[in-house]
């Protein structure tokens, strides 16, 4: 198999070991929730254990996320130099009967990347080849000296050899077992195997395929026979598997078991890793530990933050009630904005004279000039009311204003948090993360942010009815009818009055005539002002529907959040925090269940160890 197969393998269904990242990342998530919300008392508790455990937790990850090392044993000649090279996807030691013994030295073959922590290399002199081949990504091969081996010169055996395979054996998590059908039957590294086999998966690898008979049901009997468990032995080419790497070539059947096997070894066994390490242990009783914190605060929080909608809503309803008072207190304000503008905008006839005739004599009446009040009145006078500036003495004169503004007194203010304060203690929520401290803490504090937003709202309704009124006012076939009507009554007056004087008094030379001037001056007089009402009222149809919307859309506008905000944002936070936790149980508890999958491996049967080394 190429590097390049083994890669796409693993970015198939089947990742290589997901176990390990989800163990990662599940430490590093339950430390960074720990810290996500200093100042709540339980949660400063949670964050000081997971803080005092993080060394723990830090190792735990490393060791989980330790790559798999693959121990390549076998005789002198068996073929593992050239396995290690398959599988690695490249020639990365050296294989060959020319220069025997080849292997003198351990090999370890491990990705550019890879650690190599807790493989004691100085302590098996090893050789470290480092190779950029993706393919040992997660592992970690290790081209082991030969057991069999003779000396360079001819001599015995290389001393110091089974010394080092003794040392190396106990640091691989997986062994490859390489042996060929002329050296099964003196499996010389059988009496080291047997010590380190139990507990430690073993692969059986014929190799030699191309070359040789398979062996392989002689070989199982012979292991059953040794005390090995042996429920499949791999039988490859090493040769030919090289070869197909090089060209990139499928790999053959035999091959591709053998990697299919290793890589399900790797999954199966960060997941071992992490049940059988202390790491889940702890992350379960910090988990643990933390739910015996904040299982009796679930109600406590889960209530203060429904108190707090539920102080909103009626807040809100006492603002909202406050502005429709303002916004109906302020009808005389709207109906002089009306006058003003019909007689601003209706110029230019009969009618449109008399109603500023009008408006020029109700002036002379009233001699003090028009004095805007109220927030509305204000604002329909031209005024844009502004915040008022804060006051020295904070608190209390931002309270006091906001009385006056808006109609939300600081009683009721201070009934909802007073409410608050009892349920957020019981949620062990308590100053400074709440409480009046921190709403007289910014610079010009939440009541004046209420204040500011809600003149701002007001306002910009305002000026919108405002505006409805001046589109109705500037409504042309209507003014023309009144006009027409004014005009009519006019034309009748004059026609009259006309009539009287030349046909009466001059043709008929009667006196008395003359008083109907007056008269019909009286009459012009009752015709306008009525007309005037009429249009006004006209003018002013709908302005209470129009009032009521501007009061319906104050409860999407947020507008008291801030007088509560302390509460909202603490209690919001604790509820969200407790939630988390259970969030990271369900993880936990996934990657501490589960069965390990470990088929095709062979073992040693417990309790065989000395069959093994007695036959050995
Ligand atoms: N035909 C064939 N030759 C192999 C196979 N494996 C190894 N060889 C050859 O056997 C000789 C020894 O191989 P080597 O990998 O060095 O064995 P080691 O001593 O166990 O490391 C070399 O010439 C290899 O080319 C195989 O599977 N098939
Ligand atoms: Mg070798």
């Amino acid at each position: 198999m190429t590097a390049d197969a083994m890669c796409n393998d693993r970015r198939g269904d089947e990742p290589l070991a997901p176990a390990a990242d989800q163990f990662a990342g599940l430490v590093e998530d339950l430390t960074n929730w720990a810290g996500s919300m200093p100042g709540w008392a339980p949660a400063d508790e949670i964050a000081r254990r997971v803080g005092a455990a993080t060394p723990r937790l830090t190792a735990a990850v490393a060791a989980v996320s330790r790559p798999l090392v693959v121990g390549v044993i076998g005789g002198t000649g068996t073929g593992k130099s050239t396995l290690v090279n398959a599988l690695a996807g490249r020639d990365v030691t050296l294989a060959g009967d020319l220069m025997r013994p080849t292997t003198l030295r351990p090999v370890v073959v491990a990705a550019e990347e890879a650690s190599l922590e807790g493989v004691p290399l100085e302590a098996i002199d090893a050789e470290v080849v480092r190779t950029p081949s993706e393919a040992l990504a997660e592992i970690v091969l290790i081209d082991c000296p030969d057991p069999d081996t003779q000396g360079r010169a001819g001599g015995d055996a290389a001393p110091g050899n089974r010394d080092r395979l003794e040392r190396i054996l106990p640091v691989c998590d997986v062994l490859l077992v390489v042996s060929t059908a002329q050296k099964y039957r003196s499996f010389s590294v059988a009496e080291e195997l047997a010590l380190f086999a139990p507990g430690r998966p073993m692969l059986f690898v014929q190799t030699h395929a191309s070359r040789d008979a398979d062996i392989r049901d002689d070989w199982a009997a012979e292991l059953a026979r040794q005390g090995y468990a042996v429920p499949n032995i791999f039988r490859i080419d090493g040769v030919e598997a090289c070869r197909r790497g090089r060209e990139g070539l499928p790999p053959s059947e035999g091959f591709a078991e053998l990697t299919a096997a290793i890589r399900r070894e790797l999954a199966g066994r960060a997941a071992a890793r992490i049940r059988r390490g202390s790491g889940v242990e702890l992350v379960g009783w910090l988990l643990e530990q933390a739910a015996g914190r904040l299982e009796p605060l679930e109600q406590p929080t889960a209530a203060c933050a429904e108190a707090v909608s539920r102080e909103t809503t009626r807040l809100e309803a006492v603002l909202a009630e406050a502005v429709t008072d303002e916004l109906g207190r302020a009808r005389p304000a709207w109906r002089r904005l009306v006058v003003d503008e019909l007689e601003e905008q209706w110029e230019g006839g009969p009618f449109a004279a008399f109603l500023r005739g009008v408006s020029m004599v109700a002036g002379w009446f009233r001699r003090m000039p028009r004095s805007a009040t109220g927030l509305v009145g204000r604002v329909l006078a031209g005024e844009s009311p502004g915040i008022p500036a804060a006051a020295d003495s904070r608190g209390d004169a931002e309270r006091g204003r906001l009385d006056a503004a808006i109609g939300l007194d600081d009683a009721e203010v201070e009934q909802s948090r007073s409410i608050l304060v009892g349920l957020a203690a019981r949620a062990e929520i308590v100053p400074p993360r709440v409480g009046r401290a921190r709403l007289e803490a910014s610079a010009d504090g939440p009541v004046a942010a209420v204040v500011g937003r809600t003149q701002a709202w007001l306002t910009a309704g305002i000026r919108r009815l405002a505006a409805r009124r001046r589109d109705r006012t500037a409504h042309r076939g209507v003014r023309l009818l009144f006009e027409l009507l004014f005009g009519m009554m006019l034309a009748a007056v004059v026609l009259r009055a006309g009539l009287d004087f030349f046909y009466g008094r001059l043709w008929q030379g009667n006196d008395s005539a003359g008083g109907l001037l007056t008269e019909a001056a009286i009459w012009l007089l009752l015709w306008g002002l009525a007309l005037r009402w009429a249009a006004v009222a006209w003018a002013c149809r709908g302005l209470e529907a129009d009032i009521a919307t501007v009061s319906d859309s104050l409860r999407s506008e947020d507008l008291v959040a801030p007088l509560l905000d302390d509460f909202r944002t603490a209690a919001d936070a604790s509820v969200a925090f407790i939630a988390r936790r259970d969030e990271l149980t369900t993880r936990w508890r996934e990657l501490a269940g589960g069965e390990p999958a470990e088929e095709g491996l062979g073992r040693l049967r417990v309790g065989q160890a000395q069959v093994a080394s007695g036959s050995g």
